[in-house]
């Protein structure tokens, strides 16, 4: 038996304590050369500690979640020819080579980047590399070079499935498996929420517009650029229609000025009302309390009740969330209300404050309007927009009589919930307004 060969990380330029995501084989296995090991994973880019020969995994020396630096053990293989696995008569120095303390100790050769090759992501390897998944150029995405061969093999474009359900977005092996059961069901692309990348719009106009006049250029907002980024994912990918009713709030809004004077320090507005009806409703309606799975093939129902809130600041959206309004009356919601509105007008939300959201309200009740087509929060699949409202005359069958009308505009994703159940939501939403003792149940 030949002697077991120690494989080490190779040079990785200046990065350390790199964590190990991913185990390629197990003691046992027979490997070809350069075939991937392991995965490592820096914030930059994913890489694999390749095989410095053909041969037998003898034993895996490294565990997931394990983070290890140029020179760490990673494995030793049994060498297939014993001969090749000979030092070289004239070898080379290596940092790593010089660094291993026993002499049937050699370096795997370098990594490859498996992300994009952005400008700091370059650094991250310090040779060429050297591996059955070479760079891929296009990719702006995370996936092991193991993922990226097994795409390969199935021919199946990486850039379409943008975001992978792995930690930190990574693709996994079956974010690959589910593109291409939907590729082969006719629908790659279509339903998936994962696919974003095939859109193939048009590049965004180049202007001069100093040829037309004067100009100043100002940044976006930390905020609006995050907002931003997302609101444009969620529009393009969902295919929106938005249902428009009105709720008659007439006496709801007798209610809400009566408990707004028993509760003085508070500010009870049409929100809480409102937050109690949409609870109301996601409970009668569950697939408006859901989401669709990374594959886009099933729905995730909700047994918890989280509201989103869009907040309007001087920096632009943000959306706080409301956790478990069901378990809370109209004055504990307009306290809570109060408490992340002025938090978020702070800039004082922490990202845990804007997790975990169910349904979504956008209120610019309190401005004007009529009615808009509010942007559905992914991953949610409904967000109700919620107008001013105004007296009407209203015929009650025998007479027109002035009524106070409050214009609801619900936004849903037709992949997942049908005009008529949108309709349905939106019209029990209605009635629940309009009748105060329903929504007090
Ligand atoms: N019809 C008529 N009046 C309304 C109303 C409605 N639908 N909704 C609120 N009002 C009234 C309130 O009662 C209040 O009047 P009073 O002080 O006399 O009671 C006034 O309008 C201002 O309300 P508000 O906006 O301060 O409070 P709110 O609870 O309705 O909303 C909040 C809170 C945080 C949601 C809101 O301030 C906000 O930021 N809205 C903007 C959301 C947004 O930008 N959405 C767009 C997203 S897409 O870009």
């Amino acid at each position: 038996m030949a002697t077991p060969i120690e494989v080490k990380v190779p040079d990785i330029g200046n990065y350390q304590d790199i964590p190990v995501i991913e185990l390629l084989v197990k003691p046992g296995d027979s490997v070809k050369k350069d075939q991937g090991l392991v995965s490592l994973e820096s914030d930059k880019a994913t890489m694999e500690v390749p095989a410095p020969m053909a041969g037998i995994i003898r034993s895996l020396l490294v565990k997931l979640g394990d983070t290890v630096s140029e020179g760490s053990l990673v494995a030793t293989i049994e060498p297939a020819d014993a001969e090749a696995a000979a030092p070289s008569p004239t070898p080379k120095p290596k940092p790593a080579e010089a660094a291993a303390a026993s002499p049937a100790a050699v370096s795997a050769p370098a990594p490859a980047v498996a992300t994009a090759p952005r400008p700091d992501a370059e650094a991250f390897v310090a040779k060429p590399p050297i591996t059955a998944a070479p760079v891929t150029k296009e990719a702006p995405l995370h996936a092991s070079p193991a993922v990226r061969l097994f795409a390969r093999e199935l021919g199946v474009d990486l850039s379409r499935i943008s975001v992978g359900s792995g930690r930190k977005n990574r693709l996994t092996k079956e974010d690959v498996q589910n593109f291409v059961k939907r590729a082969l069901a006719g629908s790659a692309g279509s339903a998936a929420p994962a696919s974003g990348d095939g859109l193939r719009l048009l590049p965004w106009p180049q202007v001069d517009f100093s040829k037309f006049g004067a100009t100043e250029s100002k940044a976006l907002s930390r905020i609006k650029k995050i907002s931003g980024a997302n609101l444009a994912r969620n529009w393009a990918m969902i295919p929106h229609v938005t249902q428009n009713d009105e709720a008659d709030i007439t006496e709801m809004e007798a209610f809400r000025k009566k408990l707004g004077e028993e509760n003085k320090e508070l500010k009870i507005t049409p929100l809480v009302f409102l937050i109690r009806a949409c609870v109301a409703a996601l409970k009668k309606f569950p697939s408006f309390n859901a989401s669709l799975d990374a594959g886009g093939e099933n729905l995730i129902l909700k047994k918890y009740f989280h509201i989103g809130i869009a907040v309007d600041t001087p920096d632009g959206l943000v959306v706080p969330v409301i956790r478990d309004a069901d378990q809370k009356g109209l004055v504990d919601l307009a306290r809570e209300l109060g408490e992340i509105s002025a938090k978020a007008r702070d800039k004082k939300l922490g990202p845990a404050d804007m997790q975990g959201g169910c349904f979504s309200i956008s209120s610019l009740g309190g401005i004007g309007g009529t009615g808009f087509t509010p942007i559905i929060n992914a991953p949610e699949v409904a967000i109700l927009g919620v107008s001013k409202s105004a007296m009407k005359p209203v015929w009650n069958g025998k007479e027109f009589t002035p009524r106070l009308m409050l214009p609801l505009s619900l936004s849903y994703d037709h992949r997942v919930v049908d005009g008529a159940e949108a309709a349905r939501f939106a019209a029990y939403l209605a009635q629940m307004l309009g009748d105060i003792r329903r929504l007090l149940l």
